[in-house]
């Protein structure tokens, strides 16, 4: 992005939220503002995006073709940075644009809206489904099945992540959910013999709703004996070690659409072996204050 863009943003963002004045022909500044300024000039062309090799900024790269958003740019960092930036806008009621997916505890600390989408570039709604190395079935039959059965609605992961958002530790955060939740457990573990301290190695993308599903599921394999490791690295070597052998299994496989690339890349060098939670979705994300935005098509305007 230029600087002068940048600035340009910055400038007109503030203007905005600065708010009414009135003008001696009856309008207001703001009104008077809003006729020459597109919302690309509001938020300085910028879409904040997370950690690069993410599903949804692979899919943003290509929004921004398909709607010929060519003059915006999407910023990579990650989920902390990404969050953080929507937290100082939200507050002073600026506009921004970020990446974003549901589950996430910003759609209950914030009032947002996903941008509609009509070309489906996002797909629609999807599904998270747990994978595993080639193996692990004869290897580890006990953490196999337990990660089979595995399935929970996106509250349950909510809850966890609002606790971390909160400022408690993944862990304990996952502690009190397994602890209030031991019927649902017992779903997955039952009849499932215990082992005696065979490793395992878990592994995610440091996305908050993936450290909330796995610090759990580190929890219930612990209680059955396993010693569980958790891998957290970037997204590409997530899908890559699974697929040489280097991770056991990772319940972060958001499908058919966000994952699709790294299924087609290691097609046959790791197994599908469940399905965990349904009802997913990921896209553009605004505070929902900013009404006049309410589908990607409008970014063009
Ligand atoms: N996410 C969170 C991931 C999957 C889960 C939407 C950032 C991605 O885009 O790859």
């Amino acid at each position: 992005m230029t600087l002068l863009k940048r600035i340009t943003g910055i400038g007109a963002a503030s203007f905005l939220a600065l708010g009414l004045a009135a003008c001696s022909n009856g309008t207001t500044s703001a009104e008077q503002n809003d006729e020459d300024q597109t919302i690309g000039d509001a938020v300085g062309y910028e879409i904040v995006g997370v950690d690069p090799g993410s599903g949804h900024m692979e899919a943003t790269e290509q929004v921004l073709t398909e709607y010929d958003l060519s003059d915006w740019d999407l910023t990579s960092g990650n989920g902390a940075a990404m969050t953080a930036a929507l937290k100082r806008a939200y507050d002073k009621k600026e506009p921004i644009i970020v990446t974003g997916w549901n589950p996430h505890w910003k759609f209950t600390t914030f009032d947002l809206k996903f941008l509609e989408d009509p070309k489906l570039i996002y797909g629609d709604e999807e599904q998270i489904y747990t994978y595993a190395r080639l193996g692990l079935k004869e290897d580890m039959p006990e953490a196999y099945t337990i990660l089979e059965r595995f399935h929970w609605e996106a509250d349950d992961m909510r809850e966890i992540m609002i606790e971390i958002e909160g400022g408690v530790a993944p862990e304990d955060a996952a502690l009190h959910w397994v602890e209030g939740n031991t019927d649902k457990i017992s779903e997955w573990t039952d009849g499932v013999s215990s082992v005696d301290g065979d490793k395992i190695t878990l592994v995610l993308a440091p996305w908050d709703s993936e450290i909330a599903s796995h610090n759990m599921l580190k929890l219930v394999l612990e209680d059955k004996g396993y010693d569980v490791t958790l891998s957290i690295v970037e997204p590409g070597p997530l899908f890559s070690a699974l697929a040489s052998g280097g991770a056991d299994a990772s319940a972060a496989f958001w499908l058919p659409y966000t994952h699709e690339t790294y299924l087609n890349k290691y097609e046959g060098q790791f197994e599908e072996i469940g399905l965990n939670m349904t009802g997913v979705r990921q896209g553009l994300v605004v505070p929902a204050y900013m009404e006049d935005v309410n589908s990607i098509e409008d970014l063009n305007n």
